[in-house]
């Protein structure tokens, strides 16, 4: 399951895009509850609806991303010691591109690019402090014994320092991939993908969902970040109105698609992440996996049995199973292919499983 922090400054509509996007709200990290929210986020996924028009399965069951939001007075340091923003595999920054005076802004004026380097800046700062801390530490462990790792940790962190200290996110720095597993445990907020989401203006419709401000694209171009705007206002009202009176209004602001769709179509897009598919008649269901995962590693996600019993997997594209409208019908032509634990598995994949028990 993807897993993402949406973090900003105070009253740039963090709590209602989390509030937009979420069902359930569990707790999590104890005693910090009060700093994050944690709540669980459907990935909208129109294929997943024609294989339940096609199978007519008793549960229709999408893929879910878990979305943690910063509280309260949290601060970048938060980031750091809280578990559910340290271990989100993407950051998602709310940005206030809105106007309305009534909502005060903490540093004074509307401004999503100044608003942008200054997280950008906190999150350095954030990595700095960790990388210093553990690179001291370093120094005195090998002056009492030498240690090969140990230097090899020092010679990477004293890399990242460097790149810290010229003010450039991790998330820019080529690494081998001896290091880049090496600071996996670090959890570095500037390595984590970054995608910022403007939060429009209701005057900014349409037209500022499609083009993104040029001094905005420069800083994210240095970022190596993306982007995607919404109008957090806008989706609330859209959100109380009935589906028929709700799709004449986006139809009317030329929204296509919702907030929440553009915002985890993004966040997919960012990470590289894919879906694959399990059908039948009890549950069609959708999953998804950062692309490049073997079918192996595919059937972890579904139950760790599956993956340690793992035979084979059956393999039909999802475009092939609707043109042919049955599974059996695929087989006939052909198109269900066996594969083995390194079959890299393919966005739209329909997979089942054979595994031992
Ligand atoms: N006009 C306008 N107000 C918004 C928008 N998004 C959020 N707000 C308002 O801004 C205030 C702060 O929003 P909130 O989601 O609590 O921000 P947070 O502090 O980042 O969690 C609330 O009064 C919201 O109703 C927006 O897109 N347009
Ligand atoms: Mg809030």
């Amino acid at each position: 399951m993807l897993r993402a922090a949406l973090i900003g400054f105070p009253a740039v509509g963090k709590t209602t895009l989390f509030r937009l996007m979420t069902s359930v709200e569990e707790a999590r990290d104890g005693t910090r509850r009060a700093e994050a929210h944690v709540g669980i986020a459907k990935v909208p996924e129109p294929r997943l609806d024609r294989l339940v028009e096609l199978f007519r399965p008793k549960q229709r069951v999408p893929a879910t991303v878990e979305l943690a939001e910063m509280v309260g007075h949290a601060t970048t340091q938060s980031l750091v010691d809280i578990a559910a923003f340290r271990d989100a595999d993407a950051l998602l920054h709310i940005v206030r591109a809105f106007r309305d005076e009534r909502v005060p802004h903490t540093s004074g004026s509307i401004n999503p690019v100044r608003d942008t380097r200054t997280m950008e800046e906190e999150l350095i700062l954030a990595d700095l402090g960790v990388a210093e801390r553990r690179i001291e530490r370093l120094h005195r462990d090998l002056k009492k014994h030498k240690s090969d790792d140990l230097e090899a940790e020092q010679a990477v962190l004293t890399k990242c320092q460097a790149t810290l200290e010229a003010g450039t996110p991790l998330r820019r720095m080529a690494l081998e991939p001896q290091a880049s597993k090496l600071l996996r445990g670090f959890q570095f907020l500037s390595a984590k993908p970054l995608l910022v989401i403007n939060n429009l203006d209701e005057s900014d419709l349409p037209s500022g969902l499609e083009e993104t401000d040029p001094s905005l694209q420069e800083v994210l171009r240095e970022a190596d970040a993306k982007a995607v705007a919404v109008c957090a206002k806008i989706e609330l009202e859209i959100g109380q109105l009935d589906k028929e009176s709700a799709e004449a209004f986006s139809a009317d602001l030329g929204l296509a698609e919702s907030g929440l769709d553009r915002i985890i179509r993004a966040s997919y897009e960012l990470l590289g992440y894919i879906s694959f598919f399990t059908v039948g008649e009890d549950e069609c269901r959708a999953w998804t996996l950062p692309r490049g995962t073997v079918a192996q590693d595919a059937a972890r996600e579904i139950h760790s049995d599956i993956s340690r019993g793992f035979i084979r997997a059956e393999v039909v594209a999802y475009t092939d199973l609707i043109e042919h409208g049955s599974l059996a019908s695929c087989r006939e032509h052909g198109l269900v292919r066996l594969e083995g634990k390194t079959y890299v598995v393919r966005d739209g994949d329909v997979i089942t499983f054979r595994f031992a028990t």
